[in-house]
């Protein structure tokens, strides 16, 4: 039998080739190997999504292939969580995220609630067309670390600051980020977000750092 480090490769490899099946068997025997839940956590899925997130910023990897190592990941991850959840393994923080209203565009922003999960984030994804109303209620319900909104079109971006003073006028205490293709650092600082990430990748990176994670 491979040791552990060996077994540990074998579910990052298959993160990077896309097989989301052989993940998902590969992580199954692990658990039922007794594996530490945080080392096949820590060591095989977010190093994976690490290494995704690595790629892509350097031009290695394009957005279908984020998605589908991000596929991979969550094939892992079903095992996992329904686990994780019963043990004391600290999630990173909770993200609560969502597509602003009247904005149904997913893709980016499942694929940011997919890396974020990867990168040991707690995700509560609220959907698409979330009203200031519905993030208000989201933040009260779950006390969330950090909350994103993604928008895609340029009429649905001024709902991203009606959201942030509903936020503001709930003394929601955490931080936000926002993100979307037509979304700006410079319209980010203008509507009072603590942070914009131009893709998931540096989505994750800035939740880190907002959260004073290394
Ligand atoms: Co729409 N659409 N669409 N569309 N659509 C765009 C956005 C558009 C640019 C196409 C175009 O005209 N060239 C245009 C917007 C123009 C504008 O506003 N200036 C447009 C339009 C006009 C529309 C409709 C109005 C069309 C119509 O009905 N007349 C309509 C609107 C519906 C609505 O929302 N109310 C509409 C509908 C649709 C579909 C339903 C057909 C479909 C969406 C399917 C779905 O999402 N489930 C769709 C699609 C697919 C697109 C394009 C082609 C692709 C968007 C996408 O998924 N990109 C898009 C054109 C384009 O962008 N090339 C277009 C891939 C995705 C991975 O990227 O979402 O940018 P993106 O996410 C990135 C980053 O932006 C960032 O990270 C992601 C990954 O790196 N990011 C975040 C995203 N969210 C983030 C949140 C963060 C941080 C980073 O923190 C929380």
């Amino acid at each position: 039998m491979l040791d552990l480090d060996d077994r540990l490769d074998r579910i990052y490899e298959n993160i990077l080739d896309y097989e989301a099946k052989q993940v998902a068997e590969l992580v199954k025997s692990e658990v039922e190997a007794g594996t530490d839940l945080k080392i096949i956590l820590d060591d095989a899925l977010i190093a994976a999504m690490d290494e995704v997130g690595d790629l892509f910023a350097e031009g290695e990897l394009f957005v279908p292939e984020m998605l589908m190592a991000a596929n991979a990941m969550k094939a892992g991850m079903e095992i996992l969580r329904p686990l994780l959840s019963e043990s004391d393994v600290p999630s990173a923080g909770k993200v609560v995220i969502g597509t602003v209203h009247r904005d149904i565009h997913d893709i980016g922003k499942n694929l940011v609630g997919m890396m974020l999960e990867g990168g040991g984030f707690e995700v509560i994804d609220l959907g698409v067309n979330v009203a200031p109303a519905e993030f208000v209620e989201a933040a009260a319900k779950h006390s969330p670390d950090i909350i994103g909104m993604s928008a895609l079109l340029t009429t649905t971006m001024p709902n991203m600051p009606k959201t942030i003073d509903a936020l503001h006028k709930a003394d929601f205490k955490g931080k936000i980020i926002v993100g979307g293709a037509p979304v700006t650092l410079e319209f980010a600082e203008t509507i009072g977000s603590d942070s914009y990430a131009p893709d998931a990748s540096v989505a994750v990176s800035l939740a880190r750092e907002m959260l004073g994670i290394d």
